[in-house]
């Protein structure tokens, strides 16, 4: 069978309510469709994006029979793994030739199950995706073995084959941009409303891959073969002007799980403080507490050419947990980042983790109070969530702590395993506490509302709604 014309689906995925309602560009998709565009020219491509769409699982079958592709391909993360089966389920059904192809962390990460549970996936793209899936369409067009593809997993006779894994990308500056350019029409759905407004476009951006960390809770390190890879900062740069002068991108998110700030801070301000597009952007970085704490000089600098927001990974106070974590970063990184991020007008964005083995209702509460003691503009608590692909996913399923099997509920803000102390129901009961305590004050909200900073007054607008805390109230 020849592979002339293929359909990228975005399947349609629950908002996670916490920070709000948002539609964001379906960029995993649209870096692997400017690879294939690249790589094999005389493909016919097309993405169906039913989020910016707001279609319903009939209408998306209606798409896919009309534009009949020979191949359909989506993308998920672990909460995303029904609606990604659905899609593939609903190609088979129109036409059992369609290939269906699906990859990602989750289907990187536990392979034989998903092909298990979900007969209808033909093959999964195990890691970095750009070369297996070129070489998969290659090899139905030249007639090359599929078993001579590293990367995939797919079923034979009835038996499970996982081909050898892929050896990464050396130099990420080689990848075209991503193809924005089959998707314009969408364009101005693309918002965030909490974090920008809703007439701001959000764009996402890719500066690099992975983390040199190893956190027992997070997938990234492990699907990224435990290395961070960056663009050049020169292209990072062009990407942003690129997004900002050809499609009017606003509210720019860089994928980045560790943005390194004292490894290219400055190179990236050097790069974007004379390009005009810095008056117009606000750039959303994630970033470690060690690394924003101690390069006060470089977050300025991030500052001034539009970083106006930063996300950390607190984590917790508990220095037995976070060594539990090996996260290895320490209470005072958390108290010098915050303060530095105020003072440099950046929105301080801490993400709090609970639920961990030891926590008990002393332990939580002792969270509580650090995360109003180190004054960020935002919190968010989630539960400890064992991640196929991560060390915690391992160590749980062998001990048994896991309750909820449920994948759409692997969202942080279900709780999933009991501590040894609280149980499932308790863990969730805290996660709500905390929601309360930090954005349940009066006084607080009053503050928040009245705000200097634009951002901090949509932030409060937002939870004030009392929206969120309804929703985590609801998940006792
Ligand atoms: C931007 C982002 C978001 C955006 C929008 C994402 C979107 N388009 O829907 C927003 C803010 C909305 C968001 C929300 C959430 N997110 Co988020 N998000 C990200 C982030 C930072 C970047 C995603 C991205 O574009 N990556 C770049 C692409 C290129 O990487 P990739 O998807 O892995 O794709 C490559 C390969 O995996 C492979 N591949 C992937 N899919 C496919 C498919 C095919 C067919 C093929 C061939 C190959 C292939 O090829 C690609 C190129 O090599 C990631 C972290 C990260 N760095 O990836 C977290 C991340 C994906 N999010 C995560 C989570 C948990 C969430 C939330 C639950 C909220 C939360 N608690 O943080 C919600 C879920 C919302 C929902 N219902 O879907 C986790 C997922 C963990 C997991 N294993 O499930 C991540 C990994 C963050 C983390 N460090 O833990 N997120
Ligand atoms: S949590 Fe952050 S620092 Fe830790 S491994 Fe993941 S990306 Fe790296």
């Amino acid at each position: 069978m020849k592979i002339s014309r293929i359909l990228f689906v975005e399947p349609p995925r629950n908002y996670w309510f916490v920070m709000g309602e948002y539609c964001p560009p379906p960029t995993t998709l649209l870096i692997l469709a400017a690879f294939i565009e690249k790589e094999i020219p005389d493909i016919e491509i097309k993405v169906l994006d039913s989020q910016a769409e707001q279609i319903s699982w009939d209408e998306i079958e209606r798409r896919i029979e009309s534009y009949n592709p020979s191949m359909v391909l989506t993308s998920g993360f672990t909460c995303n793994t029904y609606t990604c089966a659905r899609t593939v389920e609903i190609a088979k059904k129109i036409n059992p030739d369609i290939i269906t192809v699906v990859g990602g962390i989750h289907f990187t990460s536990v392979p034989d199950e998903s092909l298990i549970d979900f007969p209808e996936i033909d093959y999964i793209v195990r890691g970095e995706g750009e070369h297996t899936v070129v070489e998969l369409i290659k090899s139905f067009n030249n007639g090359k073995k599929i078993s001579d593809i590293k990367g995939l997993s797919f079923k034979n006779n009835g038996k499970i084959i996982h081909t050898p894994s892929r050896p990464l990308i050396n130099n990420l500056d080689k990848l075209p941009y991503p193809a924005y350019h089959l998707i314009e029409d969408y364009l101005k759905k693309y918002h965030f409303s909490m974090m920008a407004g809703k007439k701001t476009r959000y764009m996402i951006l890719e500066g690099a891959r992975g983390c040199n960390h190893r956190c027992t809770f997070c997938t990234q390190w492990n699907h990224w073969g435990g290395m961070w890879r960056s663009k050049s900062v020169k292209r990072i740069a062009d990407e942003i002007e690129h997004f900002n002068e050809t499609y009017g991108g606003m509210f720019l998110w860089l994928t980045d799980d560790h943005f390194k700030i004292k490894k290219r801070g400055k190179k990236l301000y050097e790069e974007l403080r004379y390009r005009k597009c810095k008056e117009d952007i606000m750039l959303f970085l994630q970033a470690r507490t060690d690394d924003v704490a101690k390069n006060p000089d470089l977050v300025k600098k991030l500052r001034s050419i539009g970083t106006h927001w930063i996300m950390c990974g607190v984590e917790t106070p508990m220095e037995e947990t976070l060594k539990e974590f090996k996260k290895g970063t320490k209470n005072k990184d958390a108290y010098d980042t915050m303060k530095l991020l105020r003072e440099n007008d950046i929105f301080s964005h801490a993400m709090f983790v609970l639920g961990a083995r030891r926590d008990t209702h002393r332990s939580i509460e002792i969270l509580r109070r650090f995360s109003i003691d180190i004054e960020p503009d935002f919190s968010i608590y989630t539960a400890l969530t064992p991640f196929p692909g991560t060390v915690y996913y391992e160590t749980a399923w062998k001990n048994g702590w896991i309750e909820d099997t449920n994948y759409s509920n692997y969202d942080m803000a279900h709780a999933i395993m009991p501590t040894e102390k609280l149980t499932r129901i308790e863990v969730q009961e805290e996660l709500w506490k905390c929601y309360q305590e930090f954005y349940g004050s009066y006084s607080k909200n009053i503050a928040g509302l009245f705000s200097k900073n634009k951002l901090k007054r949509t932030l409060y607008r937002h939870m004030a709604g009392q929206h969120v805390l309804r929703k985590f109230r609801r998940l006792i």
